[in-house]
């Protein structure tokens, strides 16, 4: 088949093998940055169509991108499925021509950081999102795979056009003049002297350099609040198209970063019993991860101690560019975004203050002794 974007009314069609009755309705529920998602229902079913465009949907065609990120997702579904049975949606149907995968619909469940808006249980996610990330991260690390294997997946999960994309709209773009930058004119000044600061030039740089360089697992590579799916109880991880041979820290320093966003805006609607929950959050997270880690440890002792210093000082430098490019960058957060604007301008204003301090960070301590020390200092 010949590739072509499906829409609504063709998508019924390609559905069609996949379902046990007639499809009779579909859906746009996509509310992605970059791809075409359906869900289509048939009389008791429903399963998800998910689509890549040959451009960034959020830009529009003048920013073209690779389809290949579908190729991406299936394999990394596959791969990762076999080192964490459970944990992701289902691939029912790869179709590399239409750049297109059929997929377990996950209904009811939502986006984590729907939930975390609506100050909703949160513990029992970031108990499996931890395990996840820890399993995956040794599993897949440089340790553990053999030589044939290391080469096979090296292969097919290079620094792919998605690479390219975070490169630029992560570690680039933000910290410069750049058009595709997008913040409020308000925020002009403090964005000038962060963009000014050389000392966060050169740990970006650093920090960029360790992206595209350190070939440590097969990291997710766009693990934030919006990957993960939740019904309370049971919880999937989704949208694995950015996974490649990355960085340790990646991972985990990107979702403590959204942490710590939906932390700042219920900081400043005031909901302080809540950010108290978020704070156990971020700790829980590095105690299950740490601990899923060793257990999968084959190395000495010694080498996890060296190990997890590292893991912890990465992330919390990719945390806070992590944080600084959801305020200045192209793709901004909706529990920030949607704030009334006298309070969204103070939350901005305290992300990229926390951002800047822990790109700045030095310190040897957990993340979660680094991150309450920062915050200590907002008091
Ligand atoms: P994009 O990469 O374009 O951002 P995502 O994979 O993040 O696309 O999916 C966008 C949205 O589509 C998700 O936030 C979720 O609401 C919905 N979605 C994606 N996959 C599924 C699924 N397997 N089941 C149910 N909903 C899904
Ligand atoms: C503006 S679109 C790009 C962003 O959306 C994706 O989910 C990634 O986070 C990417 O940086
Ligand atoms: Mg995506």
């Amino acid at each position: 088949m010949k590739y072509r974007p499906l829409d609504e009314k063709s998508v019924l069609s390609f559905a069609q093998p996949f379902l046990l009755h007639e499809p009779l309705t579909a859906q746009e529920v996509g509310d992605g940055n970059l791809n075409l998602v359906f869900r289509v229902l048939s009389e008791n079913s429903s399963i998800i169509i998910k689509q890549a465009l040959p451009y960034l949907r959020v830009a529009g065609s003048t920013w073209p991108l690779t389809r290949n990120r579908a190729r991406i997702e299936a394999e990394a579904i596959i791969y990762q499925e076999s080192l964490f049975p459970g944990i992701l949606p289902k691939l029912i149907f790869f179709d590399k021509s239409m750049s297109a995968l059929v997929l377990e619909d996950l209904l009811p469940m939502r986006s984590w950081r729907d939930c975390l808006i609506e100050q909703g249980e949160t513990l029992e996610v970031v108990r499996d999102v931890a395990k996840y990330v820890g399993t995956i991260l040794i599993a897949s690390s440089k340790w553990n795979i053999g030589n044939d294997e290391k080469q096979d997946l090296r292969g097919r999960f290079i620094f792919s056009g998605l690479c390219l994309l975070s490169e630029d709209l992560i570690f680039t773009a933000p910290f410069k003049v750049s058009e595709s930058n997008k913040f409020s004119e308000e925020l002009e000044p403090l964005v000038n002297h962060l963009q000014g600061d050389q000392e966060i030039q050169r740990i970006v740089g650093q920090m960029k350099s360790i992206f595209k360089t350190r070939h440590d697992a097969l990291i997710h590579g766009d693990l934030h609040t919006g990957s993960v799916m939740t019904d309370g109880k049971n919880h999937r991880i989704i949208d694995l198209e950015f996974a490649f041979f990355g960085p340790f820290g990646f991972d985990p320093g990107l979702i403590c970063a959204h942490l710590i966003l939906a932390r700042i805006s219920h900081f400043v609607r005031g909901n302080l019993n809540y950010c108290h929950v978020i704070d156990r959050s971020i700790q829980e997270f590095w105690a299950i991860l740490e601990t899923t880690m060793l257990q999968n440890w084959k190395r000495s002792p010694e080498e996890f101690s060296d190990f997890l210093r590292q893991l912890h000082l990465d992330a919390v430098k990719f945390a806070g560019i992590e944080m600084v490019r959801r305020i200045i960058g192209l793709a901004h957060v909706k529990e920030i975004e949607d704030l009334p604007s006298e309070l969204k301008f103070s939350a901005e204003e305290i992300a990229l203050r926390i951002g800047s301090k822990l790109i700045k960070s030095n310190s040897t301590e957990s993340f979660a002794q680094t991150l309450t020390a920062v915050l200590e200092e907002e008091r």
